[in-house]
């Protein structure tokens, strides 16, 4: 039924395009994509299908979201189930078993002592989430002045207020109006200039991490919440944490009892080897924020990870009051519980978390062999994520990127994702060698045809 549904609509799209006015899509240049529609249909393992029928290797893990690859029976045979036998349950002063036994397997693979878990419906709220938790927590002990934040230049965090507040891309902030009060950015940490083509972790720049301390006697520390940051920042187009940088943020924030958060949200569940990049990279944040692999994307949800000290503290006043005035009619919802908990077995029945690691070293390989391609001005990787950056065009800036990605889809059945002039990469990690190579093979081709 589906299928003839996506069938019929795609053979009206085509002859009449004025029906695709009404969905306003989201991130995109809508007129553009409806003149040149790219539709998938249906996914499996590695690959989407087109509503054409093309098969299309999946370079992006959806949007960096299907940890597992497409399709996993496993997953789709939890959530119908768990349809069948109970669609939506409350979890205001009601509750249900799911989200309990999902938040104990969580716990398990979170880092020590992160073993608190409240439940979103995305990125942007577990962000949002952590947020308000940092400001309550706060106020609870008794440092209510505590309501500064301080986030990064080219921060992704969701599109919530709290969010592009905290976040650092232009573009998402500058239509919005004043924002949250009171936050302030640290410097980013691309630097092509001193770094450009690292192999991982670049060598420089783990003295960027001072613009902490420097804000911080700025504005007094104890006017400060807390501090957010990507471990790897993906949507500003990959950029990475020089050798030493978190360790040094960390210490920092130690030293000014201000509250670290990771938004994992794209470095969780086994992007870069191991659950958390927190492990990956031996630093252990107050807040963990994540949504996407959680899930393998199939059912929206998303995370925030709190530490022992953070929950307990908010578990003294009087039993039977609320201890935290923040929730979703959808927190903790059935379908996602279904999902995610059938997310984990795979991760953990295929060892997922370790693939990263595994494969971590041919991918950088491969990705490097890029280098001498023209227009590329530098590449960057970490676990199984990669960037490519090609120089943009005078006065057009992505033009070049973007020309790369049309023809991957149309021409070469590749899906990449670029941002800015960025190639960004983070495929699903049940792929192999074979797809590894196909995915290089292809963009040598593209970029070398693309002017
Ligand atoms: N934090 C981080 C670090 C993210 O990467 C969000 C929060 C927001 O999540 P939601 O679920 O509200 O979208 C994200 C989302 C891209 C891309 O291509 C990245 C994201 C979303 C869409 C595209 O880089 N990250």
């Amino acid at each position: 039924m589906t299928e003839n549904l996506q069938e019929h609509y795609a053979a009206v799209a085509t002859s009449h395009p004025e029906r695709m006015d009404a969905f306003w899509m989201p991130f995109s240049a809508n007129r553009q994509f409806k003149k040149h529609p790219r539709l998938l249909a249906s996914a499996s393992g590695m690959f989407y299908r087109t509503v054409d029928g093309r098969e299309i290797l999946d370079g992006t893990g959806g949007l960096w979201c299907v940890n597992a690859g497409h399709g996993r029976a496993r997953i789709t045979a939890a959530v119908s189930q768990q349809i069948h036998t109970m669609d939506f349950a409350p979890t205001f002063q009601m509750g249900h078993p799911l989200p309990f036994l999902l938040a104990e397997r969580l716990a398990e693979i979170a880092p020590d002592p992160l073993k608190h878990v409240f439940f979103t419906n995305s990125g942007s709220e577990s962000v949002d989430t952590a947020l308000k938790i940092a400001l309550a927590y706060h106020r609870v002990r008794g440092e209510g002045q505590r309501t500064r934040f301080i986030g990064r230049e080219k921060g992704y965090h969701g599109v919530g207020f709290g969010g592009i507040s905290v976040g650092g891309l232009p573009n998402n902030r500058k239509f919005f109006g004043p924002l949250l009060p009171g936050v302030d950015h640290m410097r980013h940490t691309l630097d092509i200039g001193r770094n450009a083509f690292s192999k991982g972790l670049p060598e420089h720049g783990a003295e960027l991490a001072d613009d902490l301390e420097r804000i911080a006697l700025l504005h007094d520390p104890s006017t400060i919440a807390a501090v957010i940051v990507e471990p790897i920042s993906g949507s500003a187009g990959v950029v990475l944490p020089p050798k030493g940088y978190l360790d040094r943020l960390r210490a920092l924030c130690t030293k000014h009892g201000i509250l670290l958060i990771f938004d994992e949200v794209i470095t969780g569940f086994g992007r870069v080897g191991n659950a958390f990049a927190a492990q990956r990279y031996n630093v252990v944040p107050d807040l963990i924020t994540c949504a996407k692999g959680l899930t393998n994307g199939a059912v929206p949800m998303g995370a925030v990870f709190a530490s022992n000290t953070i929950h307990d503290t908010f578990m003294n006043g009087p039993e039977g009051a609320i201890e935290l005035f923040h929730g979703y009619t959808y927190s903790g919802h059935p379908l996602a519980c279904a999902a995610a908990l059938a997310t984990l077995d795979v991760y953990a029945e295929e060892n997922l978390f370790n693939k990263a690691i595994e494969l971590g070293p041919y991918w950088e390989e491969k990705i490097h062999a890029l280098r001498d391609l023209p227009n590329v001005i530098d590449i960057r990787n970490f676990g199984l994520i990669g960037a490519i950056e090609l120089a943009s065009r005078p006065g057009a800036v992505g033009a070049r990127a973007y020309d790369v990605f049309t023809k991957c889809f149309h021409e070469k059945d590749l899906l990449i994702r670029v941002t800015g002039d960025v190639i960004a990469l983070s495929p699903p990690l049940i792929l192999e060698k074979s797809h590894i190579d196909r995915i290089f093979s292809t963009l040598v081709e593209v970029i070398r045809e693309t002017s």
